[in-house]
């Protein structure tokens, strides 16, 4: 389990406490402290008693989400076989720990991405202001009319499974600069499209999206996700992912 964390002191430990309530003592989670001043690292690893296989990764500085991504991921797979299962998630305590064996059970059952959907059937939004709304319905119209990639109906939500032979392959196809290079959150949809060009094989499982359980502030800037969108259309121009 990998979590990018920006400032989420408040919202951690209760998440980890779910999710090994859901998971296990056993499950291997990696929380990636990106230059936060709130005290992340200790808010997680406060949670070691009931998660042992807790690790932190720090970054000195802020190096925004797609780093934090890399960084976890790294960390992640140098411990784990191709068919072992990396998964992120947000670290707000709005993703359902719950989902977590639904993704399991899809890369077990042949899939490379699994995801947790807002807009598979059963899913919602919950507590979403009405822009954000329109961002996330807007980068789902929008992908899929020019970018559409079988199995998936969202595009930009960070709570999914990879299998990691899949993300390996991904990683040494563009390297570690080369795989993400969208600014802002539009680095979540550019790790599907990349991956699917590859010929991953994605599936969803449907997500309730709590954000009304959102205690502080989105760390999600709007700007610059918007402007990470068109980089993303402009730098997938010629993929196309295998059906
Ligand atoms: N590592 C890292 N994580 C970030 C950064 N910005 C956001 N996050 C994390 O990415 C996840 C998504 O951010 P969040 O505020 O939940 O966005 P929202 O739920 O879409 O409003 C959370 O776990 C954040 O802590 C960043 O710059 N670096
Ligand atoms: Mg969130």
């Amino acid at each position: 389990m990998v979590l990018p964390a920006l400032d989420e002191a408040a919202t951690l430990p209760r998440l980890l406490r779910r999710m090994a309530a859901v998971a296990g003592p056993d499950l291997a989670v990696v929380v990636v402290d990106d230059g936060s001043g709130d005290g992340t690292a200790e808010a997680a690893l406060s949670m070691r008693g009931q998660l042992p296989r807790l690790r932190v990764v720090r970054h000195e500085r802020n190096r925004g989400l797609g780093a934090a991504l890399l960084s976890g991921w790294e960390a992640a797979l140098a411990q784990l076989p191709d068919d072992g299962i990396v998964a992120t998630m947000d670290a707000d305590d709005t993703h359902d720990p719950g989902v977590l064996p639904g993704l399991v059970r899809l890369i077990r059952s042949g899939a490379d991405v699994a995801i947790a959907s807002r807009f598979a059937p059963g899913g919602a939004e919950l507590g979403l202001s009405a822009p954000r709304r329109l961002l996330s319905f807007g980068a789902r119209v929008v992908l899929t009319a020019l970018r559409r990639v079988p199995g998936v109906r969202d595009y930009t939500c960070g709570y999914r499974a990879y299998r990691c032979g899949v993300l390996r392959r991904a990683l040494g196809a563009y390297g570690r600069g080369g795989l993400i290079t969208s600014p802002g959150f539009a680095c979540t949809a550019e790790v599907l499209l990349k991956m699917a060009g590859l010929g991953a094989r994605c599936a969803e499982v449907p997500l309730v999206l709590h954000y009304e359980q959102k205690e502080g502030p989105s760390k999600m800037r709007v700007g610059r996700t918007l402007l990470g969108y068109l980089h993303l259309l402009r730098v997938t121009r010629r993929l196309r992912p295998s059906a």
